[in-house]
């Protein structure tokens, strides 16, 4: 058997050609185009408009609904991230029902699950040969159990792509882990010649031995140590005997970077490319791009077109989390344009957590429906984490609220506005005129006339419609991305006049689709897309008017201000309920007038809702308030903040305003630790803390771990917590809870063990206790 490596194939060779200065050379459509040196302008813009999709993400960028799955070992114990020390016997789901996942997936017109196979933990959801920390291992359907495969037949039955989550992180193999001393990850190895799959009898002792490959698949050689090994292997399981696999998951989270390992992407690529080779490989890969976040929140300019600094093949796929990472400006010689589209994922439940645990809550109804306007409308995939409880199946509340979701957003989009139209434009290439952007087919389309980089598609309906969404698609698979800039025009009588979007609406990209939504819903019969900016002709294969079922602008809510009150507000302007009991809000809920009064010496809830102009309750929005009201509070202590800089005080860190931060100084004390001692004033007894981030998008000093003390005097001190981590806090900067046996208490000393990076600074917008017998009992 000789090695064999697979290089990306491009879609045309012409790409890396140099256009000569002078020559007139026609710029090919390609999937890679390279910017050199002595370009114009005109030709930088016309080479990042001429970059084209590769096959596998056609289909992919067409699916915008689909589904993470986080079920496991963290489940059972309630936690983010595992250690990698878990008895496999506390594996034991006595209802798991992949149908009823299923279900969840398709009711809310989900096209693929991605399914966590492996998590950092290293325990692994079906019986891999080559490990025992598995399913096989767990009383599970007594250790005959394969969620993948169960996973995989439902997934069949409901017409939903399979895709797989394996963590490159691997905490059970780390070579420094007690519970498997045996194991590979870091563990030095050399790298030998290795047959994939390896004959798991002699995977160490002679791993030139293969097995027999898959029935329909072959056996590949590569160079790799133990740990890429295993790896390789558990990827061959998962991509051989499960069907069709749409996308291989690969995190760059790893909760233990004190033991090195180097993933051998390159041979782990090249399997996937000859096992699945219409999978996207997503994050640390090629194919699909993590957006950056893990709130569901896309860029309002999100290109599709990438540059990057080096070749696709020799490039290392690092996290892309600017705010800007294609425009014009980006585009310099010695880019590598690459089509390089994102995903957006996030979770079910609120604070971006992604395994069941009792005290997490769903997101709100308005919150879904949020996140589908800032993924799918903002150019992106969205993957939205479903969450099983103990017993293996998604508890009702959060199939309640992606059922609420789901039927707003199937009812908004089921009917087109715009259909029965006629869409006329100001220029048009002589086979793309403007009725191919309404005849409902992405594979057709209008194209403004060759030159022409401006243009107005108007569309004039035979009678007034009202609508609040403006859906635009261009045609991406055919003529790249293009646009840079447009305007929403609405007719009204007797001139055009600015269709006002909601403020959070960048009118620039569009993309695979972009969904607009107006501040309040708009009445006409005409209504015009005027194209201020396009990187070449501009194309739009789809234009689409839609009205919101309910609306889904939701109350916004204030900080809870230091005399304990918060108030409400909402766009548009309409009248407002609330409840604080934790009850849904009616329409008979008391109305909104002034600030609410809220206690000072607990959690709240806060749920409100509009009240439409109809008499119909909008769809309601709501805020948790954790932790006592610092009242009274001061600051007894603290070993550096920054004063000179900035006002990042330790006084921010309890001053209820989850704006400032008390920051360590900047260009001083870079060194753990650092602690900030509290005095409360009076005695409570406090079951807990809440750490709030920095809110403001930067990450410098977000602690990860820390330690929490207590003390009724001020002199002699209760561990809480000695040494706590916020597990998977960098990727999901959110207010924390954590929770502890109750004590009472007057002073806390929070101490910061180690920050973000490990840089040395320590940051906090808030710091708070919670009550016993509150969400800290
Ligand atoms: C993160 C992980 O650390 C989380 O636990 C989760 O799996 C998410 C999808 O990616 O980086």
């Amino acid at each position: 058997m000789t090695p064999r490596r697979i290089q990306l194939k491009l879609l045309a060779v012409g790409c890396s050609l140099a256009t000569l200065a002078g020559a007139a050379e026609p710029i090919p459509y390609a999937s890679e185009q390279v910017i050199n040196e002595g370009d114009s302008v005109a030709v930088i813009a016309e080479k990042a408009a001429k970059v084209l999709p590769r096959a596998n993400q056609t289909d992919w960028m067409r699916l915008e609904r689909t589904f993470f799955l986080h079920f496991g070992v963290n489940t059972f114990n309630e936690v983010e991230w595992g250690t990698g020390h878990e008895a496999s016997a506390i594996f034991n789901p006595t209802e798991l029902d992949a149908n009823q996942w299923l279900n969840a997936v398709t009711n809310f017109g989900g096209k693929m699950i991605v399914l966590v196979c492996k998590h950092h933990d290293g325990f692994c959801y079906w019986p891999s040969r080559y490990t025992d920390h598995s399913v096989a291992a767990s009383p599970w359907r007594d250790g005959k159990g394969d969620e993948v495969r169960e996973v995989a037949g439902a997934a069949k039955s409901h017409g939903v792509k399979l895709a797989v989550y394996l963590s490159p992180a691997d905490l059970y193999q780390l070579r420094t882990n007690p519970k498997n001393p045996a194991g590979y990850y870091g563990n030095g190895s050399s790298s030998v010649l290795s047959v994939i799959p390896t004959d798991p009898a002699s995977f160490q002792s002679n791993p030139a031995k293969g097995r027999a490959p898959a029935p329909g698949f072959t056996n590949y050689t590569c160079v790799v140590d133990d740990y890429n090994r295993y790896f390789l292997n558990q990827l061959y399981e998962l991509l051989t005997e499960y069907g069709p696999i749409g996308e291989v998951w690969f995190d760059g989270a790893n909760p233990d970077p004190s033991v090195h390992e180097t993933y051998n992407y390159e041979a782990w690529f090249d399997l996937i490319r000859h096992l699945q080779p219409a999978a996207i490989i997503f994050g640390k890969g090629p194919d699909g791009r993590w957006v950056g976040n893990e709130s569901g929140v896309g860029r309002t300019t999100e290109w599709s077109v990438i540059p990057l600094p080096t070749s696709p093949d020799k490039f290392n796929w690092p996290d892309m989390t600017g705010s800007d990472l294609g425009s014009r400006a980006r585009l310099t010689p010695g880019s590598h344009l690459w089509w390089y589209p994102t995903e957006v994922n996030t979770t079910m439940l609120g604070g971006n957590q992604w395994f069941w645990a009792r005290n997490k809550h769903p997101r709100t109804v308005t919150q879904l429906v949020d996140i589908y306007y800032t993924s799918v409308g903002r150019n992106g995939n969205l993957i939205l984490n479903l969450s099983p409880d103990k017993h293996g199946l998604i508890p009702d509340n959060q199939l309640d609220a992606l059922g609420k979701a789901a039927d707003i957003i199937n009812e908004t989009f089921a009917t087109d506005l715009a259909a029965g139209g006629k869409l006329t434009a100001d220029t048009s290439n002589a086979t793309n005129g403007p009725a191919l952007a309404l005849d409902g087919n992405l594979d057709t389309w209008w194209e403004a006339a060759p030159g022409q980089t401006n243009g107005t598609v108007t569309l004039t309906l035979p009678k007034a419609i009202t609508f609040d969404v403006v859906s635009l698609q261009e045609s991406v698979d055919h003529r790249g991305q293009r646009i840079e800039s447009f305007a929403i025009e609405e007719w009204n009588g007797t001139a055009w006049v600015n269709a006002e979007k909601i403020q959070s609406d960048d009118l620039t990209t569009v993309g695979h689709r972009r969904l607009i939504r107006l501040k309040s819903p708009v009445t006409t019969d005409q209504v015009r897309v005027r194209i201020t900016g396009s990187r070449l002709e501009p194309t739009l294969a789809e234009l689409g008017l839609f009205k919101q079922s309910v609306s889904t602008l939701p109350p916004a809510f204030s900080d809870r201000r230091t005399n304990g009150t918060v108030s409400l507000s909402n766009l548009a302007g309409h009248k407002m309920v609330y409840t604080v009991d934790g009850s849904a809000p009616m329409t008979n809920s008391p109305l909104y007038n002034s600030p609410i009064v809220m206690p000072l010496d607990g959690s709240v809830t806060v749920r409100a809702a509009s009240l439409l102009p109809d008499g119909q309750l909008g769809i309601e929005g709501s805020r948790i308030f954790a932790g006592l009201m610092p009242i009274g509070w001061k600051v007894v202590s603290v070993d550096s903040e920054e004063t000179a800089g900035a006002d990042n005080s330790a006084a921010h860190a309890i001053d209820g305003d989850s704006t400032t931060i008390w920051h360590t100084r900047w260009n001083a004390d870079q060194k753990q630790p650092h602690t900030i001692i509290v005095d409360m004033g009076t005695t409570h007894r406090i079951g807990g803390f809440t750490y709030l981030p920095r809110q403001d998008g930067l990450l410098n000093g977000v602690v990860e771990k820390y330690r929490f003390e207590t003390s009724t005097g001020g002199v002699t001190w209760t561990t809480n917590i000695a040494d706590g981590l916020f597990a998977n806090i960098q990727n999901n900067p959110s207010l924390q809870e954590v929770s502890f046996a109750p004590v009472q208490a007057r002073y806390f000393r929070f101490t910061s063990l180690q920050a973000i990076w490990s840089s040395g600074w320590t940051s906090a917008a808030e710091i708070s206790v919670l009550p016993a017998g509150g969400n800290g009992d």
